[in-house]
């Protein structure tokens, strides 16, 4: 019993160590092709620096259908990922990795809720989005994704 406690502890100690590892204080963003096409980049990207994120990497391409099929993986099932492959893929967007304390969760909050009309007063959504299709930003959801999400789009070296 005492030996089986210790057994415990060990291993809820190396778990917290491993998922440690995992930084807190960076993020994944896409300026989405709504915002490029009404030439948005420069305000938003004002908002995003103004708010105390650093750009760690930047730059405008565009996904071709692949690249947005499995970027968006997880809504595959959903009603609108026809949808949301297509107006992902019109055009260019700027993906960016944003450097700053809390990053998923603050920058989530700049941007406001996905539906526009929900979003909070002064976020990027509320200002710049047109509907919960076209909603001018992408931030990521988890510390992990952020990961993920930053090396679909850059190279290590891209990153600084
Ligand atoms: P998020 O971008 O706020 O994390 P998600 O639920 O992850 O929102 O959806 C990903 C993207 O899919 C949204 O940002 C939006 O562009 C699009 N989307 C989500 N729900 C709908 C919908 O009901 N109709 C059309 N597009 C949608
Ligand atoms: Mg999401």
């Amino acid at each position: 019993m005492g030996l089986h406690l210790i057994f415990v502890n060990l291993n809820t100690t190396f778990a917290a160590k491993l998922t440690s590892t995992m930084r807190t204080d960076r993020t994944f963003t896409m300026l989405k092709p709504d915002s490029v096409e009404k030439g948005y980049i420069g305000a938003i990207l004002e908002k995003i620096t103004g708010a105390g994120f650093k750009i760690v990497a930047m730059k405008l391409t565009q996904m071709t259908q692949s690249d947005a099929e499995t970027f968006y993986a997880v809504h595959n099932e959903r009603p609108f990922f026809g949808e949301l492959v297509e107006y992902m893929t019109r055009g260019p967007i700027v993906a960016a990795v944003l450097e700053k304390e809390n990053a998923v969760q603050d920058f989530r909050t700049l941007i406001g809720a996905t539906n526009p009309a929900d979003a909070a007063e002064g976020t990027i959504r509320k200002m710049y989005a047109a509907s919960m299709g076209e909603n001018a930003v992408h931030g990521s959801d988890s510390d992990e994704n952020a990961e993920i999400e930053s090396q679909f789009h850059f190279a290590g070296r891209e990153i600084f």
